[in-house]
């Protein structure tokens, strides 16, 4: 397959932005990308697919979602415009135990069906790849069932999913007060279990006043990295807890979240190569004020992801390119941050060296855009411009 007249952002170096550019693909891998100028023979093509100056970038990767869950809590979000707020509604057995409750009673064929329409909006909106985590089963049984809807999503649809083991996401309530035997009784059975079956690419968990303390993780994640999984945490999102220092310790691909960093989250993530994950969609809706340090993650050169963290709770959003505005409007990210947070740097901090960005010898996942300029990916609110989307080496039909 042969692209022409593409405005190219290859994402290296920045949007690596090449006009009137070409992209040879052969089977799933990109073979050449450049100037239509320079585009060797052997690569030519009587009937190429001809992007008539429309921009052209790597498949979208959202990095951090909860996409299998059941049901949905509206009735939350009606008590929180009356005033309570997340962590009142977690503590009176709200929250995310509602969701486990219901995610509880769902079958694996549920979960499935239930999360394909969201997964089809993420697709409308430019995704190739998307991480899909656990976390709303919290019995060994449960937490497998919700990894193996997640993995059939892959073979249901043109989308490579990867999935993260978040067992330490809530403490349920037949554990209340007990979080070391809940994690020593169901988070790490179900951590051996699901890898013994091949379900986990991850192990995530929330570190919160409200879920784990960073002792409580600790044998967590040592054993994950026994079992030479890599970690990444839900940190400070809304409290200092020193959960990314604590991640970075266990050399994790990242923390997420992030609002109330302190400068020493910062240096140890640095040092650790932890990628930030930057989440606007829970800020905006838990109406937080707190900004994560954004300025300082980029000054100590820490590469920051952005995703939707699609979940039923705090952050309903299944659209990477508005999830790249609230990353601009409320955060002050640049546009280009934006869109490397949702390709080279999401990419990272999955731990995925194949994709990211546009070269030869990576997956041929990419989006075609209506739109002339990359920063119009961030700039639209709502509506994502998606004109074509090549998924290992294919146009969607
Ligand atoms: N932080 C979040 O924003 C999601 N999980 C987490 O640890 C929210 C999950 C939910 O409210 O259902
Ligand atoms: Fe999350």
């Amino acid at each position: 397959m042969l692209l022409t007249h593409a405005t190219l952002a290859t994402m290296t170096g920045g949007y690596g932005l090449i006009p009137d550019a070409a992209v040879a693909i052969e089977g799933d891998r990109i073979m050449w990308a450049g100037r239509i100028a320079d585009l060797p023979r052997a690569f030519r093509d009587t009937d190429p697919f001809d992007c008539k100056g429309r921009l052209v970038t790597p498949g979208l990767i959202d990095c951090h979602t909860h996409a299998v869950h059941a049901g949905h809590r509206a009735a939350e979000f009606e008590q929180r415009l009356q005033g309570a707020s997340y962590e009142e509604i977690a503590r009176a057995g709200g929250g995310i135990l509602s969701t486990v409750t219901a995610t509880r009673a769902a079958s694996e064929a549920d979960l499935l069906a239930t999360a394909l329409p969201r997964i089809d909006q993420m697709i409308a909106s430019g995704a190739t790849t998307i991480e899909v985590k656990s976390g709303y089963g919290l019995t060994v049984a449960d937490e497998i069932k919700v990894l193996r809807a997640a993995r059939r999503i892959g073979v249901a649809r043109r989308v490579t999913i990867l999935t993260s083991h978040l067992a330490a996401h809530a403490i349920p309530p037949e554990y209340k007060s007990r979080p070391t035997a809940y994690i020593g009784e169901v988070a790490l059975p179900s951590l051996l279990a699901a890898q013994a079956e091949g379900l986990v690419d991850a192990v995530d968990a929330f570190c919160e006043t409200i879920a784990f303390s960073t002792g409580d993780l600790e044998p967590l994640f040592a054993r994950a990295r026994a079992l030479g999984l890599p970690v990444k945490l839900h940190a400070e999102q809304l409290s200092d807890q020193n959960g990314a220092a604590f991640a970075a310790r266990h050399g994790a691909l990242s923390a997420d979240h992030l609002e109330y960093l302190s400068s020493a989250g910062i240096t140890a993530m640095a040092a650790a190569g932890t990628a930030a994950v930057i989440l606007p969609g829970a800020f905006y809706t838990l109406r937080e004020t707190q900004i994560p340090p954004i300025a300082a993650l980029r000054a100590a050169g820490v590469p920051m992801a952005v995703a939707t963290d699609l979940n039923p709770g705090s952050s309903p959003l299944a659209s990477l390119p508005l999830a790249m505005n609230m990353a601009c409007t409320l955060f002050r990210l640049t546009p280009e941050e934006a869109l490397l947070g949702t390709t080279a740097h999401a990419a990272r901090a999955l731990g995925l060296t194949d994709r990211g960005r546009v070269a030869p010898s990576l997956r041929a996942d990419l989006s075609v855009w209506d739109a002339g300029h990359p920063a119009e990916l961030s700039y639209r609110i709502g509506a994502p411009p998606l004109h074509a989307r090549i998924f290992g080496g294919r146009l969607d039909a």
